[in-house]
């Protein structure tokens, strides 16, 4: 029978110098949370969770009510048990410090509890992705400041799928591993050990309908993409998705390649893209990369950036090395 995820990183975890049983705590709260929100986001409207909650986040994006309760789980899950001393999400627009009433503990958590929300209410796949830092020495009380470590600093990152079965995928440095979640028994098994992502590719995944919005490198690379061998000049033609939820177009690159871009673009001011640095970027980068992908912003290594905001933007291109490497190239002719 194959590992249960638990079972997996406790095992990982003794491969560590110095690990206690902190990090495997954390990890088994945030795999409670998912299940939860895996629960919820399944029984939909029988439960009545569907809908906008009629409020909007500090982005200005109206929030459904299962962008409010998955945040909740997500908070009651990882605030009790003392891995944690705070916490910062998507939907709030400050940290969440650990309450008096609860240890605190060395690990800082970032999470988006439901990417790809707009989907929520056509039943298309969403997911939960999260990042684990480290809290700086010496720090009992943090603040926003201690979140604004480079994406090079995370020591863990994943993401849960909620499609047609609930997977999680994870690593923790040492490569990228997906754990499909048997309802039968309430875990989540070893289904897609050491995933990796080839480094060509023929599908692509850019919301087109931003294409006047881009830059020159990005409308170059995605004009030849469209014209393919004939007239584009390229040596394939190429398929095209846009689910628009990157934990689900993220999982198909791992699954079967492809390359994904949310691009710089000018369509708002002071808006470069759409996803954001903290708990959108980094830690896909980190999961793309452990699984041999490039993730850039056209310009830079996207976990090479030192963030100056919790909730700041960056435009993201990642997925299978050599197209990725193809529109960097672009953007440093241009
Ligand atoms: P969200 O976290 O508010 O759901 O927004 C992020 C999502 C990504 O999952 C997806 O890639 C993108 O927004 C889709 O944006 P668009 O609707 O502009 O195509
Ligand atoms: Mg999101």
């Amino acid at each position: 029978m194959s590992k249960n995820l638990v079972q997996f990183i406790i095992e990982e975890q003794r491969q560590l110098p110095g690990a206690n049983g902190d990090f495997t705590g954390l990890l088994s709260d945030i795999i409670m949370a998912c299940k939860q929100i895996a629960h919820s986001v399944n029984k939909g409207a029988l439960i009545g969770v569907l809908g906008s909650a009629g409020s909007e986040n500090i982005q200005g994006e109206t929030q459904k009510k299962l962008d409010v309760i998955t945040n909740d789980i997500f908070i009651e899950a990882n605030q009790w048990s003392g891995h944690l001393a705070a916490m910062a999400s998507e939907e709030m627009d400050d940290i969440y410090p650990i309450p008096a009433q609860y240890p605190k503990g060395k690990f800082l958590l970032t999470f988006d509890p439901l990417d790809g929300s707009s989907n929520i209410d056509v039943n298309i796949s969403v997911g939960t992705i999260f990042s684990i830092l480290r809290c700086p020495e010496g720090v009992t009380n943090p603040s926003a400041e201690d979140f604004l470590q480079p994406g090079t600093q995370q020591i863990c990152a994943g993401y849960a799928l909620y499609g047609p079965s609930t997977m999680l995928v994870l690593t923790t440095g040492h490569g990228v591993n997906g754990f499909t979640l048997n309802n039968d028994i309430g875990e989540f098994m070893l289904t897609h050990p050491n995933m990796t992502i080839p480094a060509d590719t023929q599908e692509f995944a850019i919301n087109m309908s931003n294409q006047r919005f881009w830059e020159a490198p990005v409308q170059r690379y995605v004009d030849e993409c469209v014209k393919g061998k004939t007239p584009g000049g390229r040596e394939k033609n190429f398929n095209m998705r846009w689910v628009a939820s990157m934990v689900a177009e993220v999982h198909r690159i791992l699954i079967r390649g492809g390359i994904f871009m949310y691009p710089f673009d000018n369509k708002e001011v002071g808006k470069a893209g759409k996803l954001r640095l903290l708990y959108e970027s980094n830690p896909m980068s980190f999961i793309v990369e452990q699984a041999g992908g490039v993730c850039s912003t056209g310009r830079e290594r996207i976990m090479e950036l030192k963030p100056t905001g919790l909730h700041q933007r960056v435009p993201v291109i990642l997925g299978s090395k050599n197209e990725v490497e193809r529109v960097v190239g672009y953007h440093k002719g241009a």
